[in-house]
């Protein structure tokens, strides 16, 4: 029986990829070098850090700094991004986002977030969905980021549930990994890299007709 759904942010809620991109691109420019569009893919769910290594390795300066030079290199980008986000309003939500959160909540099902964006709870809260989530993961206190699925795991666990009574949504290929590998089935979002997902949507508003579908099914005994 499923009892609660974990949301991935970015890509799922809201869209900053843009923005993340925008921000590397522009930290490439200054180190002399120029993005190609498969970043957008390549960083999507994954870490600031783990992102500034595949943003490196695709300029090819991959061994060129010093662990203090990237934490700086990634201030950068993280400022510039901060600053790219910073007129985000509810207009920013996906279509059907606040919906979705609303009809879950009526339902009685446990809401948590699982973003590794340490961006995450100011831009819940400039979306104005922070009271949505029964738990907000923080990236900072967990060890392995995705595709590893602590991330999962812990979110399930402070909801007080089992990975088996949650659902993942995801948009990024890194994260349904994660959520598969907890043990949750996966509803994947968007592109091509969520092919491994159990189930597939184009956008939000196709995932939240399905699910509330699948939802009120299982409450009737009918799944
Ligand atoms: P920050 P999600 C992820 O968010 C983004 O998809 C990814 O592009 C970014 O590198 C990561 O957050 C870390 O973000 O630099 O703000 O800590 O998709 O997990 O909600
Ligand atoms: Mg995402």
């Amino acid at each position: 029986m499923i009892r609660g759904i974990i949301f991935d942010l970015d890509g799922v809620l809201t869209h900053t990829n843009e923005q993340h991109f925008q921000a590397w691109s522009e930290l490439a420019q200054q180190l002399g070098a120029s993005l190609p569009d498969q970043i957008k893919d390549d960083t999507r769910g994954i870490s600031r850090m783990d992102s500034l290594a595949v943003v490196l390795a695709a300029i090819g300066q991959a061994d060129r700094y010093s662990p203090q030079e990237r934490f700086q290199l990634a201030d950068t980008k993280n400022k510039r991004y901060q600053k790219l986000i910073e007129q985000f309003t509810s207009a920013n939500l996906e279509p059907g986002a606040v919906e979705l959160l609303q009809q879950l909540h009526a339902m009685g099902i446990k809401i948590a977030l699982a973003s590794a964006s340490k961006n995450a709870s100011t831009l819940i809260d400039r979306l104005d969905i922070s009271h949505w989530f029964d738990y907000v993961i923080d990236p900072a206190k967990i060890k392995q980021g995705k595709p590893h699925p602590e991330m999962f795991l812990t979110a399930a666990s402070e909801l007080g549930l089992t990975p088996q009574e949650c659902l993942g949504v995801e948009d990024a290929a890194s994260g349904v990994e994660a959520i598969q590998q907890a043990g949750m089935k996966a509803i994947g979002i968007g592109t091509d890299a969520v092919v491994q997902a159990d189930w597939r949507f184009k956008n939000l508003v196709e995932a939240a007709d399905w699910l509330i579908v699948f939802l009120k099914e299982q409450n009737n005994g009918k799944r």
